[in-house]
């Protein structure tokens, strides 16, 4: 299996990411700004086939008409001469001191009447460049006081927005799906639509529910103190994984969006796992892009930014050959069957059975003996584990 990462691969970066110039609540900026041209034409050369961007990442809040369009002409021709394509828009509706309480769930009507134009525009600039996906990453819909904020009218306000974004699509017949991002805080003291299993529910109500998915962040389930990959799962389960956002983070502290790898490493490891075999017994996989939403630490250079790119898509490359030598070895194998985990698959009653029929199982309970039935016997989930670590540390295959 090659390392090198190549465009079939779908390596996905924000520009964003790159483009993050060090600035944090306690200091200002330790890299000067990176052009969108110069940023395309680095991310063709190391391996990476999207660049996804805010419309404030292009052209900057406030923009004329004529720079925002200077901006589109120069990342459309730099798209052109590298072959890098945009499979995700998303709007930035976090900066503007305007935003500071929400956009669609600002307490102010005006702002919100203002967030859902600022969005209807990035709609049609996505659509033009031939984008999928749209995130929606509402890092300000939330509050820092439970009395300042009515949620439910709050998420009754969300869904009037998107339920409207959905119709402007389906009437323009652009070819965009919503993915919504949750975080469980930061910047807002809380956020609404807190975890990915908050979000699926809140889509499922949706005028469009099939408009609408998640793009689940790494750090940002881990920030809420759970499982990603358990999560992912489940996010495949109900077929709302439209995207998703790699990154690492050690921890329920701050968003430390680090390089994809450089967190919690076990559950990188099970993560690409499912992602490129899906689940063990046939469960759905995602086919979308592998999209990486970190900050390169305000601590590098430019030639760090580069290094962290290349540091992402090797770090998958490499969980991918580890996950592959996982599946392949015949020890594995064998512990996952002495473990059961294809068991899981078998439905609990018999085909056709009813629960007549299966009340009149004696098998089931009144002759089966509960504390005799294991004998002692474990299911051998730490072998299991400890062969999963010995390819993830490269000592196996
Ligand atoms: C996004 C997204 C985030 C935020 C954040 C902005 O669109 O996926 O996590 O914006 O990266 O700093
Ligand atoms: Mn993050
Ligand atoms: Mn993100
Ligand atoms: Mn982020």
């Amino acid at each position: 299996m090659s390392l090198t990462p190549t465009k079939a691969d779908r390596f996905s970066f924000g520009l964003w990411t790159i483009g993050y110039n060090g600035s944090d609540p306690f200091g200002g900026p330790t890299r000067p700004a990176l052009d969108v041209v110069h940023a395309v034409e680095k991310l063709a050369e190391l391996g990476a086939y999207g660049l996804t961007f805010h419309d404030d990442d292009l052209f900057a809040f406030g923009s004329t008409d004529a720079e925002r369009q200077k901006q589109i002409d120069r990342l459309k021709g730099a798209m052109d001469d590298t072959g890098i394509i945009v499979p995700m828009v998303t709007t930035n509706l976090f900066s503007a001191p305007v935003f500071k309480d929400g956009g669609f769930t600002s307490n102010d009507r005006q702002v919100r009447r203002y967030a859902l134009r600022k969005v209807f525009r990035q709609l049609d600039l996505g659509a033009e460049l031939g984008a999928k996906t749209f995130v929606m990453w509402g890092g300000r819909e939330g509050a820092e006081y439970d009395s300042a904020k009515d949620v439910q009218a709050a998420l009754e306000r969300y869904r009037e927005a998107v339920n409207l974004l959905a119709d402007y699509v389906t009437d323009k017949g652009y070819d965009i799906r919503f993915a919504i991002e949750p975080k469980p805080n930061e910047p807002r003291g809380d956020i609404l639509l807190p975890t990915l299993g908050h979000a699926i529910a809140f889509a499922d109500t949706l005028e469009r529910p099939e408009l609408f998915g998640v793009n689940p962040e790494v750090g940002h389930e881990q920030m809420a103190g759970l499982n990603f990959t358990a999560g992912i799962a489940q996010a495949l389960y109900h077929g709302k994984l439209f995207h998703i956002d790699l990154n690492g983070q050690r921890g329920i502290k701050y968003d430390q969006d680090l390089v994809f790898g450089h967190g919690d490493l076990y559950n990188a490891f099970s993560l690409v796992d499912l992602l490129e075999h899906g689940a063990p017994q046939g469960g759905a996989a995602y086919d979308g892009p592998r999209h990486f939403d970190y900050k390169p630490s305000r601590t590098e250079d430019e030639n760090g930014i580069w290094d962290s790119v290349s540091a992402n898509m090797r770090n998958y490359l490499l969980l991918k050959e580890r996950a592959e030598a996982f599946r392949a070895d015949p020890e594995v194998q064998e512990a996952l069957s002495a473990a059961k985990v294809d068991e899981l698959s078998e439905p609990t009653l018999n085909p056709g059975e009813s629960y007549d029929d299966f009340l009149a199982d004696r098998s089931a309970y009144e002759d089966f003996d509960p504390n005799a039935y294991f004998g002692g016997k474990g299911f051998g989930f730490v072998k299991l584990q400890q062969l999963a670590t010995e390819h993830l540390l490269g000592a196996r295959g």
